[in-house]
């Protein structure tokens, strides 16, 4: 009977699980996204378009303007592994040359067709959203 209860309750969290995750996989409405990231509005995100978005980010997250960004700072938006990629010079702050470079990965992740453009599919992959945590 125990067993039988645990493998409902596990049953029921599979299916409950299994319920969430088409709705945050599906299309997501980038519309306000678009609208902040994509001045242009010719429906994509190109790396001008983007850098100049992270640009706008890192000195709205430095408040203090000393021209990096500590972990605090970037507020759960670059990991650990992230950060130990890209702080080459290891003194535990992003400055905007390592920062962009970061984004410019993130950019080449969420852009699998390489045509130079993040479009609204693309933004709301996994990587997209790596992505968008780097931009706004
Ligand atoms: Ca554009
Ligand atoms: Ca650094
Ligand atoms: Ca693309």
């Amino acid at each position: 009977m125990k067993f039988t209860l645990s493998a409902l309750v596990a049953a029921a969290a599979l299916a409950a699980s299994a319920a969430i995750a088409p709705a945050s996989a599906g299309h997501r409405d980038c519309t306000a996204d678009m609208a902040y990231l994509n001045p242009d509005h010719d429906g994509t995100i190109d790396w001008h378009e983007a850098r100049r978005a992270a640009v706008r980010l890192f000195h709205k997250l430095d408040p203090d303007h000393d021209g990096t960004l500590d972990r605090n700072e970037l507020r759960g938006r670059v990991g650990i592994l992230s950060m130990a990629r890209f702080n080459p010079d290891r003194d535990g702050t992003l400055d905007k040359h390592e920062f962009l470079a970061l984004v410019k990965h993130r950019f080449e992740r969420a852009n699998p067709d390489k045509d130079g453009t993040i479009d609204c599919r693309e933004l709301s992959s996994l990587a997209g959203r790596n992505l968008l945590r780097v931009l706004k």
